[in-house]
């Protein structure tokens, strides 16, 4: 049982983690946006000592030269330390982040930064001596508009990297918030079989709904109280009828929660095939989550009776209507205290 495995510290840590990466991830800036502020900031320079107009503009080229690089590599450095660097290979968070972002390409992005922080520092090594050497008002002009050019040029060859950064932070910004020890029940299906509508009907969460498959794209959280007793639902996207290696990204979201959060999974059959997936497919599905999670007590629901009313001996419900959801929460509550009582045994008196 999941409870019995404590690694409570580790999933505190990647809560932790998650939270932070909420919080912390500045908006990312395109290249112009961080060239444009670059050049906003750049100091006014008092050189009124100066000893000729020469000396002046050489003394407001380097405070300026300075200055924007200053900028630059501030920018850079900021986000190069604000996205996390994963080592880790387990743990539905890290799998979860794994599955939305391509950790591979943010990892070759981060370095990208690292590149051109160093390459803006050494042209300001070079320009600075290039500056000081100038013998003259036209040499010095031509060698700083040298300087910012080649400055500019760096900072656009981020221009991928930072789109992609940007992209990241929005997906790490939707990972949801699961409590990995709060007893849960996550809904599993074919798309559009009604799991978010019976998540919406017996939770807290308000996920969309629609009739298309993949409504769904992501994982969506929510909560019921039974007197003092708080359980957590998951809705998954959905899952298609195919081997694991074939699965989406959006697919694996469902895979993931399953086997790291699902205490018991509801399977939601439905036999009116409005969902637009027959009656075989969608029991060679629940077959193929039996034998990939054995020890997951699953409950078996058909929906949409308001439809269509097998005769199986199944539980039977209408998201839509609420016929049936009742019943199925008092199982749900009756089926998760039993596994709790199981993994903390009461001491004998
Ligand atoms: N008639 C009927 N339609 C339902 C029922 N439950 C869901 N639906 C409809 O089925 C479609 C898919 O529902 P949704 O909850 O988004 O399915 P999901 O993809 O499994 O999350 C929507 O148009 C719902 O209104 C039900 O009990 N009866
Ligand atoms: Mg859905």
């Amino acid at each position: 049982m999941r409870y019995a495995k404590a690694g409570i510290i580790t999933i505190l840590l990647l809560r932790h983690i998650v939270l932070n990466l909420r919080k912390m991830i500045p908006t990312i800036m395109t290249s112009q946006e961080i060239i444009d502020k670059a050049f906003r900031r750049i100091v006014k320079v008092d050189v009124e000592s100066a000893e000729s107009k020469l000396e002046m503009v050489r003394e407001k080229s380097l405070g300026r030269l300075n200055s924007a690089t200053d900028t630059i590599t501030e920018v850079l450095i900021k986000y190069h330390h604000a996205f996390p660097s994963v080592n880790k290979k387990e743990g539905f968070l890290v799998e979860l982040m794994c599955v939305v972002i391509d950790m591979n390409r943010l990892k070759q992005a981060l370095s990208k930064l690292q590149w051109a922080t160093k390459k803006i520092r050494d042209l300001r090594r070079i320009y600075m001596i290039k500056i000081k050497e100038a013998r003259n008002l036209d040499e010095l002009d031509t060698v700083r508009k040298q300087f910012y050019g080649r400055m500019c040029s760096v900072v656009k060859r981020l221009e991928g990297d930072l789109k992609f950064m940007a992209t990241a932070r929005e997906e790490f910004r939707k990972i949801p918030m699961v409590e990995e020890t709060m007893p849960t029940v996550v809904i599993a299906g074919f798309p559009n079989v009604g799991k978010s509508q019976l998540v919406e009907r017996i939770s807290t969460a308000r996920p969309e709904i629609a009739p298309y498959p993949f409504t769904t794209q992501g994982i969506g959280v929510g909560h019921f109280s039974v007197g003092w007793r708080r359980f957590q639902v998951i809705d998954t996207p959905g899952l298609l009828d195919r081997p694991l290696d074939e699965r989406n990204a959006i697919e694996l979201q469902a895979v993931l929660a399953l086997k790291y959060l699902a205490d018991v999974i509801v399977f939601i059959l439905d036999p009116s095939e409005t969902s637009g997936y027959f009656m075989d497919q969608q029991l060679n599905l629940l077959r193929t989550v039996r034998d990939n999670f054995p020890d997951i007590q699953i409950i078996e629901v058909e929906n949409k009776v308001d439809l269509l009313r097998s005769g199986s001996d199944r539980l039977k419900i209408s998201a839509a209507n609420g016929e049936g959801t009742d019943a199925l929460v008092e199982e749900l509550v009756r089926t998760l205290v039993a596994i709790e009582k199981e993994s903390y045994p009461q001491p004998a008196d």
